[in-house]
């Protein structure tokens, strides 16, 4: 039997364009100004990413090439998923790697892309059917914030969100993305997840910052998908691309930055009038955040999302990491949030300091997991690829 291609997509109609209005509108009548970094992404936006992910100064693609590669049959092996689920998949090109090693080890039966952008996924799910002719393709286009409880679970499953994409989210925002990918996952389901670590300030706002100016273009196509969608008018071309790195906040910012005096018209996020913004000189709006993480935050954000972080890979210039996680079955999470209530500390992700070991008694399954590791001395393990040379 042919496998099958499918295609749902869950941002059609008003509600997805009243929704960009909303927040469109709210991030620019804030002070300072922001707004929603998930609109770069139309099929310019994606193609620009697509870009930026092979410039010489952008790392993090090349960092995280280098852990599949060394480590996506091992992967495969420990999580043996029947169902690959690629959150923010994008044009799925790491993706690849750990779908020919689970596909190679005979355990795969079906890949579940979910993005938002239609254009990039219809491509993905075309090219990876074509190339995996007997692997059934669902792809999902929808809102991480809004469309996660729509993905179905068709088996054992290994979920995924690459590229350091988690650091574009706010805490808030990441604490609840966490609590949603965990409830999508049953015991035997392994959650994968990649983050860009904290390093020297100059190599972060270099990889932000391209000599060829092609994520300056990238910052800018915002503000054309707000001139296409919401009938506004920016003058692109007034707006500078500015780079720089929060150290208080452990993140890369991107802004926009008038040239000058500006008045906006925004037609399409007004209430009963058109929405009128005014810039002064050189004022800016925040576009993007992205944090870089250290281990200590990857656990404290997991378990505060009753998750457990199992394995930590990073590349041989410890620029990125991989973390593996499972779910921590509900009776212990519970347990876990009564304790730390009845002893009043503070939310632990809130708390941006390095951890301490997390230690935890072993549960049922764990010996099988470990069985997994070849390396592993006890539950955790924490690899560097340049082990491998
Ligand atoms: N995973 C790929 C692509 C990362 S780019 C990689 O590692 O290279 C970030 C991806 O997340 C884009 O494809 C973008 O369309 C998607 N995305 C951004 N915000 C989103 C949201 N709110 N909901 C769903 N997908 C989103
Ligand atoms: C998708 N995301 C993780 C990228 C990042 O690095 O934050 C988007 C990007 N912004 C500028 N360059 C790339």
């Amino acid at each position: 039997m042919p496998a099958a291609l499918t295609l749902t997509i869950h941002t059609l109609g008003m509600d997805a364009h009243r929704a960009m209005a909303d927040q469109v509108r709210l991030g620019l009548t804030r002070s300072p100004k922001e707004l929603p970094c998930r609109y770069f992404y139309d099929d310019r936006g994606s193609a620009l990413f697509e870009q930026i992910t092979e410039l010489p100064e952008y790392y993090l693609t090349r960092a995280e090439t280098e852990i599949l590669e060394a480590r996506s049959d091992e992967l495969a092996t420990i999580t043996r998923p029947q169902v690959i689920v690629e959150l923010g998949a994008g044009a799925c090109t790491k993706t690849r790697l750990l779908i020919g090693s689970a596909h190679r080890a005979g355990s795969l039966r079906c890949f579940v892309p979910f993005d938002i952008g239609e254009g990039v996924l219809r491509s993905s799910v075309s090219e990876i059917s074509s190339e995996f002719r007997d692997l059934d393709v669902h792809g999902i286009v929808g809102d991480f914030a809004s469309h996660l409880d729509a993905i179905p679970r068709l088996g054992r499953q290994l979920v995924m969100f690459l590229g350091s994409t988690i650091g574009n989210f706010e805490v808030a925002e990441r604490r609840r993305f966490l609590a949603s990918v965990r409830a999508l996952l049953s015991e035997d389901d392994f959650f994968l997840l990649g983050v860009d670590l904290v390093k020297d300030e100059r190599e972060l706002v270099a990889a932000y910052a391209d000599e060829q100016g092609v994520t300056a273009e990238f910052n800018r196509n915002l503000l054309n998908v707000l001139n296409r969608e919401l009938d506004a008018d920016f003058d692109v071309g007034s707006f500078e691309h500015v780079a720089l790195w929060n150290a208080a906040a452990s993140r890369m910012e991107m802004h926009l930055r008038a040239n000058g005096g500006q008045r906006v018209r925004v037609p399409g996020a007004g209430l009963l009038a058109p929405l009128e913004v005014s810039f002064e000189d050189r004022e800016t709006v925040r576009t993007e955040i992205s944090v870089k993480f250290t281990r200590g935050i990857v656990e404290r954000s997991f378990a505060d999302a009753g998750l457990d972080l199992r394995a930590w890979f990073t590349d041989s210039g410890q620029r990125f990491a991989l973390a593996l996680a499972t779910a921590i079955p509900l009776r212990h999470h519970a347990l876990d949030l009564a304790e730390r209530d009845q002893l009043d500390v503070p939310n632990r992700e809130d708390l941006e300091v390095p951890a301490g070991d997390h230690v935890r008694e072993p549960a049922a399954g764990d010996a099988e997991l470990a069985r997994g590791f070849p390396k592993s001395q006890g539950l955790h393990v924490d690899v560097n690829t340049s082990s491998l040379h």
